[in-house]
């Protein structure tokens, strides 16, 4: 492995604000998993770090809105976050969180050391003040008319509005969230971090000296450091987050971002006493595993830190994904528009292996992708099931019939044969290939073809005919396809590891390192394997109807709460409204319209006189649910014929953003006929 010895893997850490979707599992924790999984395979010293990342302003925002406290908030979300990780097999070798002491102390430990080797400049600014509160406000706690398009509540970081991003003192008429005042502009010191006197160093070691890296990462780098590198303010004034280790400082705290990467480097400490070993020696390569969002500081921030601090090793590649969309939609925690891990954990039980392929196969490596509910079930149908799974299923099928389940040995090889075994080794080496490059999703497809190959010598080969006629024959050809079964369990290990696990099973093998992939000898002549189960199972047009129906909801649910009223209709007169009679009634009896799905017939008490309604709300109120209740019924309608049924009146129904209809009834019960003006 070249020059390094071994590898430092971080994964960027997920705010603990929010559950875990698919965005995050396919941008970063699945490749650095397959990656990690590959390199332990091979038996390299690899650890892969993870966490949480607890600080921050939207922390503290949900607490207040929530009205708990901010340790509230990410204890609930750390909760979920790692235990999504635990069960979809995300191999950390710690995970960890950044409200842990021991990440207070190496984050104020770092902050100090620059500090007193004077690597900040201190600079004092005006920033907007809360004096009722007695407390500098972030940018997301003032809110302001956009100067831009005239929207009245963007925020003082960006107006959610027409996506321009603002500086709160841009904002018309500010207001403090918190307490609803106007804030007053006043003086504070901040510890800025001077980027620009690093812009030399960072043309030199990136731009010159990691054109390897991914086009997507090195172009992004490289627009920011043409575009000109200003100081970055390292602390904020907030009352969460790691405390400034300077007299005096009270009410301040490091930027979450200057805090949230040196988490890796707590993490690590928190593994192992050797975490030096991991962060010093030259020998050991670190890898930032992250999305493009995370980009600039993952390759120009925090190494900059790390440089200042002169005793870290710099980041060796930067694997960063690009997005992944949901049905052509950008994933959204507020809108609710994702596939969250821990439901998909519940509505898929088992199935944990599927969702890393397709998210893998799928991967948004070089550009933004779309994930769609009917491409997770072509490629669980159509690849998984029918090719992986077919054809390790009739081989071990077969060779329980033939040979009830011992390993038959190898006779004279076919050209053919030949062919497919050295294949084998071709494969290995594609798969190296890509993975070593970061290429993952072409690394699934690579390994894929073993059970391509597998799948079409089987049938290329037909047994199951050739037994009638050539009985010796079928040996080689069932000793070939166990050895590529055998190969398979290494070869997809790192990308689908509980499968590979069954697949073991019914071999009745261990597991093995990466080295013996390629061979032919995998399993000896006489081994006994195990009957098989299904390894995969075919996914449902029901089950995916389902989930796509549940977006479906999700996007009516959104469009309901956005939806505007109507303006209103043109005025009436006083006369005319006084003709329609309106009176308070009682629903005596309901039934469905007999061949009708929307329209109940309804006999209503209306004070006057009984009479029968028919009314379009079957698909609102089921008609034994509304007997006994009180409505208001317009009873000077002229009588309609609908359905042949003579309809007396009208029900008054209030139509929500949905479509769907309400009863509009008095709120306190009054006598039948009152009249309703
Ligand atoms: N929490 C941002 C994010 O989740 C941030 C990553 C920190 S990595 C040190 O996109
Ligand atoms: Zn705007």
């Amino acid at each position: 492995m070249s020059k390094f010895k071994r590898t430092l893997i971080t994964t960027a850490l997920p705010y603990a604000n929010g559950p875990i979707h698919i965005g995050h599992l396919a941008g970063v924790y699945v490749p650095a998993d397959i990656y990690a999984r590959y390199l332990r395979l091979k038996n390299e010293d690899v650890i892969m770090i993870g966490g949480s990342d607890e600080h921050g302003v939207p922390i503290t925002l949900k607490a207040k809105n929530e009205g708990v406290t901010p340790q509230d908030i990410v204890d609930r979300y750390h909760g979920i976050i790692k235990d999504s990780f635990e069960k979809f097999g995300i191999s950390f070798d710690v995970y960890s969180r950044t409200s842990a002491p021991i990440h207070h102390e190496t984050a104020s430990e770092f902050f100090k050391k620059l500090y007193d080797e004077g690597k900040f400049i201190e600079q004092t600014s005006e920033q907007y003040f809360d004096e009722e509160n007695k407390q500098f406000l972030a940018d997301r706690y003032i809110i302001g008319t956009c100067p831009k398009c005239g929207f009245e509540k963007a925020y003082g970081d960006q107006c959610e509005s027409c996506g321009t991003s603002l500086s709160p003192t841009e904002l018309i008429n500010p207001t403090s969230t918190i307490s609803g005042n106007q804030p007053v502009l006043k003086e504070t010191k901040h510890w800025y971090l001077p980027l620009d006197q690093y812009e030399p160093w960072l043309r030199e070691w990136i731009l010159e000296g990691h054109q390897e890296w991914k086009p997507n990462v090195y172009g992004q780098v490289k627009s920011w450091i043409d575009g000109g590198l200003q100081p970055r303010a390292v602390t904020r004034d907030l009352d969460w987050g790691v405390p400034v280790p300077v007299e005096g400082t009270d009410g301040k705290v490091l930027y979450v971002w200057f805090d949230a990467p040196i988490g890796y480097i707590s993490a690590t400490k928190e593994l192992t006493e050797d975490w030096e070993t991991y962060w010093k020696d030259p020998e050991t390569r670190m890898l930032h595993f992250i999305g493009k969002d995370n980009i600039v500081f993952h390759c120009i921030i925090f190494p900059s830190m790390l440089k200042a601090e002169g005793t870290f090793n710099l980041p060796e590649n930067v694997p960063a994904n690009e997005f992944l969309n949901l049905e052509s939609d950008k994933i959204s925690t507020s809108r609710n528009w994702a596939v969250w891990l821990h439901e998909y954990l519940e509505e898929f039980p088992g199935k944990e292996d599927v969702l890393k392929y397709v998210l893998t196969a799928n991967a948004p490596e070089t550009k933004d992708n779309d994930f769609t509910w009917k491409d997770f079930q072509a490629r669980n149908n159509n690849e998984l099931v029918a090719i992986l799974g077919n054809f390790v299923n009739r081989a071990l099928v077969l060779t329980n019939k033939y040979y009830d389940g011992a390993v038959p040995a190898l006779g004279e090889l076919s050209d053919y044969d030949k062919e497919a075994l050295a294949e084998i080794g071709k494969i290995k080496a594609e798969v190296e290939k890509s993975i070593d490059n970061f290429r993952i999703r072409e690394s699934l497809k690579n390994a894929m073809d073993l059970a391509r190959l597998g799948n079409k010598y089987l049938a290329d080969e037909e047994p199951w005919k050739v037994v009638k006629t050539d009985p010796e024959r079928v040996n080689t050809i069932m000793n070939i396809c166990l050895q590529i079964t055998a190969n398979l369990t290494i070869c997809l290990e790192p990308f689908l590891p509980f499968s590979m696990d069954k697949l073991r099973g019914f071999l009745n093998l261990g597991k093995m390192d990466w080295e013996h992939f390629g061979s032919t000898e995998l399993l000896p002549v006489g081994h006994q394997v195990n009957k098989p189960e299904l390894l995969f199972e075919k996914i449902e047009d029901a089950t995916i109807d389902a989930q796509i129906q549940k977006l479906l909801d999700t996007k009516k649910a959104n469009d309901a709460a956005n939806a505007v009223a109507k303006p209103a209709k043109e005025n009436c007169s006083f006369d005319d409204f006084m003709k329609m009679d309106i009176r308070t009634g009682t629903i005596l009896e309901a039934e469905l319209v007999p061949k009708t799905k929307k329209l109940l017939k309804l006999k209503i008490d209306t004070g006057i006189d009984q009479r029968t309604v028919v009314s379009g709300i079957a698909e609102y109120y089921q008609p034994e649910n509304i007997i006994g209740k009180q409505v208001s019924i317009l009873v000077n309608l002229e009588p309609r014929k609908i359905r042949g049924i003579e309809s007396q009146g009208m029900i008054l129904m209030a139509e929500d953003a949905d479509g769907s209809l309400k009863f509009v009834s008095p709120v306190d019960k009054v006598k039948n006929g009152s009249e309703v003006r």
